[in-house]
């Protein structure tokens, strides 16, 4: 392996997009030495200006040594920017930031051993302007090898946790949060539409939303052990009674003239749930019908 490794200061970025270019800042303000690469011209003077060597291309970037973080748009990216210089990665590390499937992140890792790259797949959970603060975590899977020797380059940007050497691992937990996420702000810009619709601002229902959304997050855990349990059977709140809430906010939607399409999402499921004969079971029990791909599970 010929990464300097534990005290390296010598760090390649490829990829200066928003979160690319944090990350080398990060770096940077960490007194580490960043060479950086980008496709498209014109996104590393300010990185130059604060310490950083640009590199023009690919190959000069992998050739300035250390651990190389990759952080792309897509798996394509990666594929395309990484393949020809596979003979050069030999012996080298790989830190891929850049957000793939659990099973894209699988066949970089297959790819990397065919051609004997050490291969860490990360997904960092933090927009670039969270790097380095309390909230940021960020997880990795595929070589343990990289994750110990890197760990204090990696604990620059936020908390890091291991996630074993299925390279997928940390992809899983990347998507199933993001899940989450997506449907929350969902959520919030229907009811921003509902307050808009009633002459008042979104920033006044973020106020208020903000601390009523942290407070249900206290709720995860437990609604977790009833999903590990499949304890479903003696509910804090039923399908059945959670339809009827469902309904009530889908027709104040409607009403305001704001079509509730989180909101129906969420009541179809429900419904089906009823339909399967489980309403008196726990909302929880959602999850089991979102386990088959065709969504016809009982
Ligand atoms: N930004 C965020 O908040 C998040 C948070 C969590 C994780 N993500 C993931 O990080 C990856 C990069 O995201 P990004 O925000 O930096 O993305 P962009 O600003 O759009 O920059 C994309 C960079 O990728 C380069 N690029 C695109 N296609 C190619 C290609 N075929 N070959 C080589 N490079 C390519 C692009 O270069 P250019 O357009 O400037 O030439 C940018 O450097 C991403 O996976 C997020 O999911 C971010």
């Amino acid at each position: 392996m010929t990464d300097l490794v534990g005290s390296s200061r010598d760090v390649t970025v490829l990829g200066l997009g928003a979160m690319g270019s944090a990350l080398a800042a990060a770096l940077l303000a960490a007194n580490r030495e960043v060479t950086v690469w980008n496709r498209s011209a014109g996104r590393a003077a300010g990185l130059v200006a604060r310490g950083a060597s640009e590199a023009t291309t690919v190959a000069d970037a992998v050739a300035a040594g250390g651990p190389v973080v990759v952080c792309l748009y897509d798996y394509a990216s990666v594929v395309e920017t990484l393949s020809p210089v596979a003979g050069a990665l030999r012996d080298r590390t790989v830190i891929n930031l850049t957000t793939t499937t659990p099973d894209g992140a699988r066949a970089l890792a297959q790819w990397a051993q065919e051609h004997e790259i050490v291969y860490l797949d990360g997904a960092i959970m933090a927009t670039p302007a969270m790097l380095g603060g309390a909230a940021a975590q960020s997880f990795y899977s595929g070589s343990r090898r990289a994750f110990e020797e890197n760990r204090a380059l990696l604990d620059v940007w936020a908390a890091s946790t291991y996630d074993g050497t299925d390279a997928g691992m940390a992809s899983v937990f990347d998507l199933a949060m993001l899940a989450g996420m997506y449907t929350m702000f969902a959520g919030f810009l229907q009811g921003a539409a509902m307050v808009h619709a009633a002459g008042r601002s979104a920033a006044e229902l973020a106020e208020r939303a903000a601390p009523f959304l942290a407070g249900t997050t206290e709720m995860l855990a437990t609604t977790a052990d009833v999903v590990d349990d499949a304890a479903f059977a003696e509910p804090a709140q039923s399908a059945d009674w959670t339809i009827v809430g469902l309904d009530t906010i889908a027709r104040a939607s409607r009403e305001s003239g704001v079509e509730p399409v989180p909101i129906d999402m969420v009541r179809a499921l429900v419904q089906h749930q009823i339909d399967a004969g489980h309403g008196s079971e726990g909302f929880e029990r959602l999850v089991e019908t979102m386990r088959t791909s065709t969504g016809a599970a009982a």
